[in-house]
């Protein structure tokens, strides 16, 4: 199985916008609104996220047209995003035809780990113009020029590895899945709270580890509620495959659901 390769430096003007790396002026939202910000960097920020929402449309018309299911799967670094789609493309994979893209700012370490699954896997690295730190809607579009949209099903983005800007970029996505482990403390949600609102799912990995941690579970859990009521939380462990049962059967029917609309 081959593995396409690229940087994103290649994609870095398409969307016509000043890009300007890596002060982070175009993509955290947080400068938005600030009195010391003045109106010309509200500015720039608005057109660059604009700009990513057009072509974040465009992305979504391309993917209706060919019938294709995009996930776009978000977390910190290391919560377990590669692990647990790796298990997940081999119980999907018999039924459902996947491919996935997947970003990180340098290796291919990750694409090597997804391509075991038979897949069709593009990896990005975004080292070469300061290391971005999300996925942008045209990064996705050139990613997917590499796929043959006609022949799948379902299309996996693991997302660069960061609980921040991610979240604020639309890739023209169907569903957006926010991974948290129990490593990482259960007050995550609550001092990222865009990620978890911004998310359809929420995946609690690593319980395995729970004997070892003093991470209460039920805390994690109603945190994720606190900042986004009702969102569907699955419980599991990438390492033990527990909780698969219920996260497997959600992503199926949610893939159905398009599929057969
Ligand atoms: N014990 C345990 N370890 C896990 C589990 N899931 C992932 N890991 C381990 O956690 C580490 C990080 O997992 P990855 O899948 O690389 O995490 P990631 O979110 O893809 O990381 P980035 O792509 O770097 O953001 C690896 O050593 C995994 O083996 C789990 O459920 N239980
Ligand atoms: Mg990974
Ligand atoms: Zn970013």
């Amino acid at each position: 199985m081959s593995i396409e390769f690229f940087t994103t430096r290649k994609y870095y003007h398409h969307d016509g916008t000043k890009h300007t790396h890596h002060g982070h002026d175009h993509h955290h939202g947080t400068v938005v609104g600030s009195k010391r910000s003045g109106t010309r960097e509200i500015k720039v920020v608005r057109s660059v996220l604009d700009a990513n929402n057009i072509m974040a449309d465009q992305n979504r018309k391309l993917f209706a047209e060919k019938n294709v299911f995009v996930l776009n799967v978000m977390s910190s670094p290391g919560s377990g995003k590669t692990e647990t789609l790796v298990k997940s493309l081999a119980l999907l994979m018999p039924e459902i035809k996947c491919a996935v893209v997947v970003g990180d700012i340098c290796t291919t370490n990750d694409a090597d780990r997804l391509a075991a699954s038979g897949a069709p896997v593009v990896q990005i690295n975004t080292d070469e113009f300061g290391g971005d730190c999300h996925l942008a809607a045209h990064v996705i579009e050139a990613a997917v020029g590499g796929i043959d949209l006609d022949t799948i099903d379902l299309l996996i983005v693991e997302n660069i590895g960061n609980l921040v800007c991610p979240a604020e970029f639309d890739i023209g996505e169907d569903e957006r899945v926010v991974m948290l482990s129990v490593t990482e403390g259960e007050d995550k949600p609550l001092k990222y709270p865009l990620m978890f609102r911004e998310c359809n799912a929420a995946l609690l990995n690593k319980i395995d580890l729970l004997p070892y941690l003093d991470c209460d579970r039920q805390e994690a859990v109603d945190n994720i509620h606190q900042v986004h009521p009702d969102i569907p939380v699955f419980e599991i462990s990438a390492k033990t495959e527990e909780g698969f049962d219920a996260w497997i059967q959600w992503l199926k029917d949610k893939v159905a659901s398009k599929l057969h609309a």
